[in-house]
């Protein structure tokens, strides 16, 4: 085919260079080929080690870029909300409309009225949400919302613990490690920064021992691990308490470590032995409740204590649950009572997923975008319950309303105890209903009278744009230019425009400074496209020659050796403190003890979930539901491309003994059910998930029948909208039951 193609003139194709960062955590490298302003096909990096290859989502943007669903036009809803039926309208009517309804109610109801609610569906520094945050607060301000879904359980943890949430080590640094625990924790599905998977398997094939604890034998089990260790959901707490139980009793922690970098160990140790609340902690005790045998404790422990430098991963998926924060504490506290926190190998074990690079990370070296001025609404308001004055220069003054209670928020408002009620929702880079808990409640939160406005931007029919008063159409990242980051090792990711806007889409600058103008405000945007990336790259010492960054469509930052979280720490403590009030790592934590929540204790504990097997509910819904991140989906991205719906199916993951007990055979449509909803999807049976436990990959899109019963597979009208104590998102603590569908 290559010889084929070599004798087509080269001047009619085009390569233009672009980075694929898509609500992955990726950033990998395209090669788009243009010919006459239309993209022909996308190759991705084959250059010098490491090299940053797109996976098949990347591979297949061009299908995404022309689908049949992409939204090309301005659209007014003309049906019921919901119900998908839309007329085309000019962009002048369409902006006048935005434009008239943000003036009425904010001036009816005031700013407060207006509910921001972005995600991060594209991961640019441009484009992505600063337009939108800057115009809303130009005009006055609007309710935020806050808590990351993905970690906010562990960015809890790491404040708490380390007083920052740059804890990890460069990928790289796995290479060092003796032993590795992949703590629910699959890579090779969710990347989690291109090329973790492949380091993982340079470290395996360097000797290092890897063990999986997850309630499913993911791919990453299947390529690297030499063990897997199925747990219970909800339960690692009790587990790494466990563990921690055996060091001690043992005597194999690291003293002199806790000596010096640590406050709060004996009131932990007190916990653990039971001398606290007369329940020592031990691998029997923890067995019940994890369903990981004594025996197995016991060897695990003596293995991470034994094993330095150890690199215990402390994947965000089992902080997805109720008291999400207690693992994260209970993991950080395991890594620092063995002395593997600030050396090479080793692991904080925080979070595997943030702040990975610390200092070094590149996102924290760019230059800024359009300035941000303060939002008036949320800074008048006191500061959240339960929260850290400031962390990664955030606020705990902004976002009066949890990511879990945004629909309960709208139904009830200020009679429900919220600051404000909620007239006009502004939907940006994100799929609200769909990857939301108890999507059903959201859908009538959507529906509710309340609501008077409802304004979407977005490029497909999504669940979101569904609910919409008007669509308004953006370009994806291949019809404008932007700069993204990868934190692996380190690269910066030039996103190459390879065409002009489909149809009549725009970027969000360029319908933020149109609205801008409609509302008055002069000074919203002095600078081009251009302008901004320049500023933007001029930030970072890395980028020199912004003309070859922006050809060769990234750059890869050379480092001599890994970075290693609180390496300086380690060796020059006196002159280095932990940013944490007693500059140590904090086992015990007077902050938290300040907030006096009982569920929220000072040191790391185990809280039994709600909804958890012990529930009297699970002798109606005895199946624990998690619902993972898909490898062939970006949450509900690219769920529309038949390319990639061809390669893996959604259905629900349900054990053998599960599925024999209810007379279910693999491929056979079943109900997955509750108090809260249902849907319809193929069982998956198989071995590779624990009895007690189904999967549902989270992001099919809500396709209700006219029974209300989801068709689509999408788990979230399963879960429920309740958030931790300290803000995590529980995505994987809900209870449900199956059953066949007899057709
Ligand atoms: N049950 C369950 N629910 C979950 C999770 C789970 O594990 N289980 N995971 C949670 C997590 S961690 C996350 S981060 C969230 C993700 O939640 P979302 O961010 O809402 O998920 P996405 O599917 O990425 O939706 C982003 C939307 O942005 C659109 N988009 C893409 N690019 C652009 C752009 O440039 N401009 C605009 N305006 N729109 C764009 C896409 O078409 C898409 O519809 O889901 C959460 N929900
Ligand atoms: N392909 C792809 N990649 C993605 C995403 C995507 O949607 N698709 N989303 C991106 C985003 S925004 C995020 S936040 C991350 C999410 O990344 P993760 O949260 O790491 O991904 P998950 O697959 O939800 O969960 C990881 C593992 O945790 C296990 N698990 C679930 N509950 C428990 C538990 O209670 N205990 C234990 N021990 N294990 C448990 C699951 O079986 C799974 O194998 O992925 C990012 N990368
Ligand atoms: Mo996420």
């Amino acid at each position: 085919m290559d010889s084929d193609r070599s004798n087509v003139p080269k001047a009619a194709e085009e390569i233009i260079m672009a980075t694929h960062a898509s609500h992955c955590g990726g950033a990998c490298l395209l090669k788009v080929h243009v010919k006459d302003g239309v993209i022909t096909r996308i190759e991705t990096d084959d250059g010098e080690e490491p090299q940053y290859r797109a996976c098949a989502k990347g591979r297949a943007f061009r299908q995404r870029v022309y689908a049949p669903d992409r939204i090309l036009y301005p659209l007014k809803r003309i049906g019921e909300r919901g119900e998908g039926n839309f007329k085309r309208i000019s962009w002048d009517e369409a902006l006048d409309t935005v434009a008239g309804e943000l003036k009425r109610v904010k001036e009816t109801y005031g700013a407060a009225s207006i509910l921001y609610k972005k995600s991060a569906g594209d991961q640019s520094r441009l484009q992505s949400n600063t337009s939108h945050i800057r115009l809303l607060r130009m005009m006055g301000g609007c309710s935020e919302v806050w808590g990351i879904h993905s970690y906010e359980g562990a960015v809890f943890g790491q404040i708490a613990t380390f007083g920052t949430v740059g804890t990890g080590n460069t990928r790289d640094d796995l290479l060092n490690s003796r032993l590795i625990i992949l703590w629910g924790w699959n890579p090779t599905d969710t990347v989690l920064f291109t090329n973790t998977a492949w380091y993982l398997v340079q470290a395996k094939e360097a000797g290092a021992r890897i063990i999986s604890i997850d309630p499913r034998y993911t791919n990453t089990t299947a390529l690297c691990a030499s063990q897997w260790i199925p747990i219970r959901p909800g339960t690692d707490a009790a587990l790494l308490i466990a563990m921690t139980y055996v060091i001690i009793k043992e005597k194999l922690y690291d003293q002199e470590f806790l000596d010096t970098y640590t406050i709060g160990f004996d009131k932990f140790k007190d916990y653990v032995v039971g001398t606290e609340d007369g329940v020592p902690k031990t691998p029997r005790w923890a067995e019940s409740v994890t369903g990981v045998s004594a025996a197995m404790i016991e060897s695990l422990a003596r293995e991470y204590a034994t094993n330095k430098p150890a690199a215990l991963m402390a994947g965000i998926g089992p902080g997805r649950t109720a008291y999400g924060e207690q693992y994260h504490r209970a993991a950080a506290t395991l890594a620092a009572i063995t002395g593997n926190i600030g050396i090479h190998g080793g692991n904080a074990a925080a979070s595997a997923y943030t702040g990975v690079g610390g200092g070094e990370y590149p996102y924290l070296k760019l230059g800024l975008g359009p300035p941000m001025p303060p939002n008036p609404v949320e800074s008048s308001l006191p500061p959240r319950k339960n929260s850290f004055p400031s962390w990664g220069g955030a606020s705990n003054r902004i976002g009066h309303i949890n990511q879990a209670t945004v629909a309960d928020a709208i139904l009830r408002g200020k009679s429900g105890g919220y600051p404000a009620d909620y007239k006009l929702m502004y939907i940006v880079n994100n799929n609200y209903p769909n990857q939301y808990l108890n999507l059903n409640k959201c859908v009538e939160a959507l529906k509710s009278k309340t609501l008077e406005f409802i304004v979407v931007y977005e490029q497909f029919m999504t669940s979101a744009a569904k609910f919409a008063d008007i669509v308004l159409p953006v370009t994806t990242s291949l019809e404008r230019n932007d700069i993204t980051t990868g934190p692996t090792v380190g690269f910066y990711g030039f996103m190459g425009k390879a065409i002009e806007p489909v149809g009549e889409a725009k970027s969000h600058l360029e319908i933020c400074s149109l609205l801008a103008e409609k509302l008055g405000i002069t000074d919203f945007n002095d600078k081009t496209e251009d302008e901004w990336l320049r500023q933007i790259a001029a930030g970072s010492p890395d980028i020199t020659d912004y003309e070859a960054f922006k050809r060769e469509g990234g750059y890869k930052i050379k480092r001599n050796k890994p970075h290693v979280a609180f390496q300086k720490q380690l060796e020059d403590l006196g002159n280095n403190p932990f940013p944490t009030p007693s500059g140590k790592i904090e086992i015990y934590c007077q902050r938290i003890a300040d907030m006096n929540d009982p569920l929220l204790p000072p040191i790391p504990e185990y809280l039994e979930t709600w909804e958890s097997p012990n529930d009297p509910l699970a002798r109606k819904y005895p199946l624990q539901l998690i619902t993972t991140h898909f490898w062939r989906r970006a949450h509900s991205q690219y769920d529309n491309l038949p390319w990639l719906r061809e390669l893996d199916p959604q259905r629900v993951m349900l054990s053998t003994a599960d599925a024999v007990a209810r007379g279910i055979k693999n491929g056979d449509m079943v109900k997955v059910f509750n108090d809260r909803g249902a849907t319809m999807l193929p069982a998956r049976v198989t071995e590779r998930i624990m009895p007690g436990v189904v999967d549902i990959p989270q992001g099919a899109w809500y396709s209700p029948d006219e029974k209300g019963i989801d068709r689509a597979g999408s788990c979230n009208v399963l879960t429920r909208d309740e958030h931790s104590p300290g803000g995590a998102y529980p995505t994987n603590t809900a209870l449900v039951q199956v059953e066949t569908v007899r057709r």
